[in-house]
């Protein structure tokens, strides 16, 4: 039985995780990471699930790690159980993640939103990496995804004066995929899931890993990487498929093999 998350199934081929601490902003607490982690590693897992959406409330997508939970603990406490290190599991789901993000995303908050692979944002929308205003610094990714994603520039602005920026401002500097009003936040981060489940599986997995890559390698290792992964796609049934119906003016029925 979880706790901090809701997970549903509201699409065919499409999982919803919404996390559930609504008096604590969603603030992410060790237990909330472990139950987001095993239920995204379970969704992706399974073959009846082609993509998952990951969102939080109206108010908050989620308001950071739970500064309560952390406020007691030593370095010895946080280094010894290397805190934080267990969010890497999320990274390691093979399957698209779309995060639907409303309200605050801050510190921890913005940094789950930024392990999704799409990142869908409501006009209510407040991202930033206050962790500087706490005397720490971000531990879940902040300083390294956030100067990927909007450069050296507006990362160590955010980083440094722990402001926030709303959903235009994220949109411009590269951080969201999309912005879309609040009361239909959570339809079309879910049409997004649906259209992406629809899709080929090993398409989208292979796809996904591919644009990942381009964070890890150099240009010409990438490029290599890439067309070996798409030499692949031609063991599938589904490039079969995918260009058989291009040919017959029919929609393709992928197989997800
Ligand atoms: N942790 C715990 N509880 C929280 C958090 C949080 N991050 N954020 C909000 N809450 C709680 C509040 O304490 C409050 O609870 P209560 O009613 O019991 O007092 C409740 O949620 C509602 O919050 P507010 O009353 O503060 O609501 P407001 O609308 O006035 O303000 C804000 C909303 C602006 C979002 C405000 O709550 C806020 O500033 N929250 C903290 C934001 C923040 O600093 N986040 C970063 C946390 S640190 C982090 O994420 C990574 C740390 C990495 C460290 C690495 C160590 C190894």
């Amino acid at each position: 039985m979880t706790e901090t998350i809701t997970v549903d199934r509201p699409r065919e081929r499409v999982a919803l995780i919404t996390l559930n601490r609504p008096k604590a902003l969603n603030a992410l607490n060790l237990r909330a990471m472990r139950e987001i982690t095993g239920a995204a590693a379970e969704l992706d897992g399974d073959p009846e699930i082609g993509a998952i959406v990951l969102t939080g409330s109206p108010r908050a997508f989620a308001a950071g790690a739970d500064i309560k939970e952390m406020a007691p603990r030593s370095f010895s406490d946080v280094h010894a159980a290397d805190w934080f290190a267990g969010w890497d599991a999320l990274s390691r789901v093979r399957k698209p993640l779309v995060a639907a993000v409303a309200g605050y995303a801050l510190g921890g908050g913005c940094e789950l939103a930024m392990m999704c692979d799409l990142l869908i944002a409501a006009e209510t929308a407040k991202f930033g990496q206050p962790e500087i205003t706490l005397g720490v610094i971000p531990g879940m990714g902040g300083s390294q995804r956030l100067t990927r994603a909007v450069g050296k520039a507006k990362a160590m602005d955010l980083c440094l004066t722990g402001r926030t920026m709303d959903a235009q401002e994220a949109e411009r500097a590269g951080l969201v995929s999309r912005i879309v009003p609040a009361d239909t936040l959570l339809d079309e981060a879910l049409d997004a899931a649906a259209t992406i489940a629809g899709m080929s599986a090993p398409a989208t997995m292979m796809a996904k890993e591919a644009v990942n890559r381009a964070f890890e390698t150099g240009l010409s290792d990438g490029l290599l990487f890439e067309r070996r992964v798409f030499h692949s796609t031609f063991a599938t049934h589904d490039q079969k498929e995918g260009m058989a119906a291009f040919t017959e003016k029919r929609e393709p029925r992928f197989r997800h093999a």
